[in-house]
């Protein structure tokens, strides 16, 4: 199914006259304060997420999967769904492959089909946290931290292996998320297995092309329940200075024990120039992949006002890697990340609205009260109309979701693949 303008014109027409009123009262006000509108929309119409390929069918538990009726089920499929998104939400334009699940069979027809829907390829993900049929080694007792070294060349070899492909798309990063760790107290030697995950880290970074980054993805449990050899933000940043200038650090939002304090994190990286990017998504209580701002929007908001004042304040830290990690347990996954699109980008603009310089200011001053009181002037402030006007002006819908149910999409894709497709991933 292909998203023509004239249908997405047909699909705006319900709500223009009103997004009009709404962008112009907002315009007067925020222009009244002082705010530069053109300068928020520019950065709005340049930000990019990537999303990820495994997650465009229905996700699940080891408490079960519920299928969802047109899900893409081969790479091309999945590279026709992101052009979807980003054809309605004109913010999608990016792609991340994780491998072996969505290895491309014919490199360019997937490159072309991509650039049809001008779409990039951002990060290619690894994959040494399952076994394959041929695997010659197996990771369950670990990967790059593996007491047995054919399972850590194995796993060194498969991420020089991802590298290429990723190469070959004009991908120019590699994130790397280990699984490695322990589930019983005395099960490992902590300091063997970091070393060996140095070790094995260093090898792979010097596969590195010149102008590529290595994304080093930390997370503090699960698939492992007692220890996780890449456990926090400071294990990942020390194994990234440890590799070198190309490496960097990885913040998934949910990856963090309970109540950690994220905002605080990405600015510390930032200072040190080794934050890399980002997995979007939300969480109440663990790694639940959940949709962006759908729990704590408030603290995705704090997250983009530190990644505002470290983009303005930070030029030795490279600009951020922007990318989505959820699962679909129970939404339809393209309207979970048309939502998850429009959190990121809510919590964006908000953030671009804080008066940096009051800020620094009050901050100086010691005035707690003002300081809250600016950035939750921001915070209150309704920007949909800013993201309307941003899609409006490239061409997208007003309203995606209204645009995706209106236009009847996921009836189309259930025609066109069937109600039993599955697609690839988690
Ligand atoms: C691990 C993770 C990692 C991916 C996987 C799909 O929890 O966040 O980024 O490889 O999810
Ligand atoms: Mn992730």
């Amino acid at each position: 199914m292909k998203l023509t303008d004239n249908l997405i014109a047909a699909a705006n027409k319900a709500s223009h006259s009103k997004h009009k009123s709404r962008f112009d009262s907002l315009a007067e006000i925020l222009s009244s304060e002082g705010k530069d509108i053109d300068k928020v929309l520019e950065k709005l119409e340049d930000f990019q997420v990537a999303i990820p390929s495994w997650a465009l069918g229905a996700g699940g538990t080891r408490f079960g999967r519920f299928g969802f009726k047109g899900e893409p089920s081969n790479l091309e499929q999945k590279i026709d769904d992101v052009g979807m998104l980003h054809k309605l939400t004109q913010t999608a334009g990016a792609v991340s492959l994780h491998i072996p699940w969505d290895v491309p069979q014919d490199y360019n027809t997937i490159k072309e089909l991509a650039a049809s829907h001008d779409i990039i390829f951002d990060a290619v993900n690894s994959n040494t946290f399952q076994d394959q049929k041929d695997s010659r080694a197996s990771y369950k007792h670990g990967s790059l931290s593996n007491t047995n070294k054919t399972s850590r060349d194995q796993a060194v070899a498969h991420n020089i292996e991802v590298i290429k492909i990723g190469d070959k798309l004009g991908s120019k990063s590699l994130t790397v998320w280990l699984a490695d760790g322990s589930n019983f107290p005395g099960q490992t030697n902590f300091q063997h297995a970091l070393q060996h995950t140095e070790e094995s880290l260093k090898t792979i970074y010097k596969a590195l092309p010149e102008d590529w980054k290595l994304f080093i993805e930390y997370k503090p449990y699960e698939p492992n329940f007692y220890s996780t050899v890449i456990q926090d933000w400071g294990t990942s940043f020390m194994l990234a200075n440890a590799c070198g200038d190309k490496a960097y650090t990885l913040v998934d939002l949910g990856h963090h024990l309970p109540n950690t304090n994220i905002e605080q994190i990405v600015s510390t990286l930032m200072m040190k120039g080794k934050l890399g990017g980002f997995h979007f998504n939300d969480s109440k209580y663990g790694d639940d992949d959940l949709t962006v701002g759908s729990v704590k929007p408030y603290a995705l908001f704090l997250i983009f006002n530190a990644l505002v004042y470290g983009m303005e304040n930070n030029p030795q830290n490279p600009y951020p890697a922007w990318m989505i990690d959820a699962s679909h347990n129970i939404k339809d996954p393209l309207e979970d990340l048309i939502q998850s699109l429009e959190a990121i980008q809510e919590a964006y603009a908000k953030a671009l609205l804080v008066d940096q310089t009051q800020l620094a200011v009050a901050q100086e001053a010691q005035d707690v009260v003002k300081c809250q009181e600016i950035l939750q002037q921001a915070y209150r402030t309704d920007v949909r109309p800013l993201l309307e006007k941003a899609r409006l002006n490239q061409g997208g819908a007003i309203r995606p979701i209204e645009a995706y149910r209106s236009l009847s999409i996921r009836k189309q894709l259930i025609k066109e693949r069937g109600e039993h497709s599955v697609a690839s991933g988690l």
